[in-house]
């Protein structure tokens, strides 16, 4: 082999952790299904949805809302997840405290049962077209989340890659703010 392709692998090799990191496969993904989600943190209203709950609220379609920000529509027949806005969900738990530039300060994790996390500022969900296609979802082509997605789930379908911000087994949504 030449050099060159052989730098290419080792460069390759480098950066696919940044992109793909190693997916978490359970044996058994019931064990990590979620029924509900929590809204933790520094929040006026602890709230908690079940599905049932999430499916009164406005619903949005992730291939349209990927399609309008130009987002990753690879596999978008698979993706075609139905859900709430992380910012409509954020918005009804409300910041705590009476700091008027407290949500200038803010940022929401998204938590799955198995630790993973997804991470956004309140700013890039409220005020750029990412937030345009944060869901949480809880359909895929019309039916219930099968158990290996988890009944809840996050996706953030104007990333480049939707993988590292799709959250499965979606379990909390926690607000808080960088200390002053
Ligand atoms: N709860 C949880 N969600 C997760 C992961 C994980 O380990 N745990 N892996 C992520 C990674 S690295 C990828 S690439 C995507 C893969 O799923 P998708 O192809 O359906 O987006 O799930 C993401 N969501
Ligand atoms: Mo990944």
């Amino acid at each position: 082999m030449d050099l060159r392709l052989n730098l290419r692998i080792a460069l390759l090799a480098l950066l696919s952790p940044v992109l793909h990191a190693a997916e978490f496969v359970p044996d058994d993904p019931s064990t990590y299904v979620t029924e509900t989600l929590e809204m933790t943190g520094e929040v006026q209203n602890p709230l908690r949805f079940t599905i049932d709950d999430l499916k009164r609220l406005p619903s949005y379609d992730y291939k349209a809302v990927a399609a309008a920000c130009g987002g990753d529509v690879a596999n978008a027949e698979y993706k075609d997840y139905r859900g709430v806005l992380l910012r409509e969900l954020v918005q009804k738990a409300a910041l705590a405290g009476d700091d008027p530039k407290g949500w200038k300060r803010a940022y929401v994790i998204a938590h799955a049962s198995d630790a993973y996390i997804a991470l956004f500022s309140w700013n890039e969900l409220l005020n750029t077209q990412i937030g345009d296609g944060v869901l949480v979802v809880y359909a895929q082509h019309g039916e219930a989340l099968p158990p290996e997605s988890g009944r809840i789930a996050l996706v953030s379908g104007c990333d480049r890659h939707a993988g590292p911000r799709h959250v499965k087994w979606l379990k909390s949504i926690e607000l808080k703010t960088v200390p002053q």
